[in-house]
């Protein structure tokens, strides 16, 4: 059969399963670094299985399983590698590790060919202490078939700054590229603007600070996108007059118009719901959109491509929309509490229907290394799905479906949508 042969609806979700399992992806953002950082700090890239199970994610549901056995207080109080035998006694001993975070370190450890269902966590313990770092960094990326993971450089944390400053190679690691997160610039302008002075940047107003502190530190990292995190848009302006708005349209996208970077928000994360759960104890909230469709005019004249997710499950459809309606809008990803296999599915099912395959379904948001290979395989399990129904639609609709067409549209999907916005240095 010739590779332009069309396909028969009941073979298509098996070619698409195959394609979409071949297909190397670009994680577009995650909270992982390049292992040469761990030269300088082991803080930086979290790998084994006690940082697979010392996950927030895992926490907050730690928690709700040992109510009344544990408590916030006394979970912080252990140790990690005591964090880490709890969760796996309480979590997937004691109970079926059925939530996604669970079922997530199963996949990962059984993709790793290690027993997921030991007692203790000896045996894992070992394993991976036998591990060289280096070489267990391309195995992982080779099994979650990543071919770029995306970094996240806080360049307001002075430890992500004094690492930077003792080693400037720390971009150079192709498997890993560099980004500028400047929540604190958009979050809290005020405490932005007396840091930045600090750091000698001083200037008329917090956009002119902003604009040479973001120049210096885009360059000095080769960073392929800057980056923030915002809470629920409500009311507030993102072009506004107030200082904290001026400072995205100027200090923020002159840089990013003069060199030809996107920008990536990602909004919708409550911070500090409840305190005492520390970074597991982050919430959701629903958003105005009307504010960033102001702000979109404003890319869309400045040619500065907009990467943008939301984590309240409501305002997705509302981005799908706003996506139809400026270009310069990429919407990414099923951020935090909407990857889930559920939610995967309808949100890319959303996504193709009223965008086709121009947006970029999935990063890993990746934490822990290895939570790359569970991220990314639980996707492809969905987008397979998903996608392949799609296609019989559209063949059941006299539309050609081949194997080259299912190629470029899988590409485009995990890898060629997110080349055509973000400038990674890629081999090929
Ligand atoms: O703002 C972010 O980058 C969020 O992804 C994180 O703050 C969050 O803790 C996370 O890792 C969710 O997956
Ligand atoms: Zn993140």
């Amino acid at each position: 059969m010739s590779r332009d042969t069309r396909l028969a609806s009941g073979d298509i979700p098996a070619v698409v399963r195959r394609v979409v399992g071949v297909q190397p992806a670009l994680d577009i953002h995650t909270h992982l670094w390049a292992p040469r950082f761990n030269a300088i700090h082991d803080g930086f890239l979290l790998w084994g299985i006690d940082s697979l199970l010392d996950y927030h994610y895992l926490h907050a549901e730690l928690l709700r399983a040992a109510r009344g056995e544990l408590s916030p207080a006394r979970l912080f109080a252990m140790s990690k590698r005591e964090r880490a035998d709890t969760t796996w006694r309480v979590l997937f001993r004691e109970r079926a590790p059925l939530s996604e975070a669970c079922r997530g370190v199963m996949t990962t450890l059984h993709a790793l060919g290690l027993d997921p269902t030991v007692d203790s966590l000896e045996s894992l313990r070992s394993w991976f202490e036998d591990r060289d770092l280096e070489a267990h960094v391309d195995h992982v990326m080779r099994l979650a078939n990543v071919e770029r993971v995306t970094m996240t450089n806080e360049v307001f944390d002075p430890r992500e700054r004094a690492a930077w400053e003792g080693d400037a190679s720390l971009g150079t690691d192709g498997r890993f590229a560099p980004v500028v997160r400047i929540d604190k610039l958009l979050r809290d302008p005020g405490a932005a603007s007396s840091e930045l002075a600090s750091l000698g940047y001083t200037g008329d107003d917090l956009s002119e600070q902003a604009r040479l502190f973001l120049s210096g530190w885009v360059e000095k990292t080769g960073a392929v996108y800057v980056a923030a995190s915002l809470p629920p848009i409500e009311g507030a302006s993102l072009t506004g007059s107030a200082p904290g708005d001026r400072v995205l349209l100027d200090g923020v996208l002159p840089v990013l118009g003069e060199r030809r970077l996107p920008l990536a928000l990602m909004i919708g994360a409550r911070r500090g719901v409840n305190p005492s759960l520390r970074s597991a104890g982050d919430g959701v909230g629903p958003s105005d959109l009307a504010p960033l469709a102001e702000l979109c005019a404003h890319l869309e004249e400045s040619g500065v491509p907009l990467l943008t997710t939301f984590l309240a499950r409501e305002d997705q459809h509302a981005l799908c929309v706003l996506a139809r309606k400026f270009a310069c809008v990429t919407p990414f990803g099923c951020w935090w509490f909407l990857n889930t296999h559920g939610l995967i599915g309808e949100l890319t099912t959303m996504r193709l229907e009223l965008l086709g395959t121009t947006f970029i379904p999935q990063h890993s948001d990746a934490r822990v290394l290895e939570q790359l290979i569970y991220k990314w395989a639980h996707t492809r399990d969905v987008l397979a799905d998903v996608l392949s129904e799609q296609l019989v639609r559209l063949a059941q609709s006299g539309g050609q479906v081949t194997l080259p067409i299912v190629e470029r549209e899988v590409e485009a999907l995990l890898r060629g949508n997110a080349l055509s916005i973000i400038p990674y240095k890629v081999s090929r």
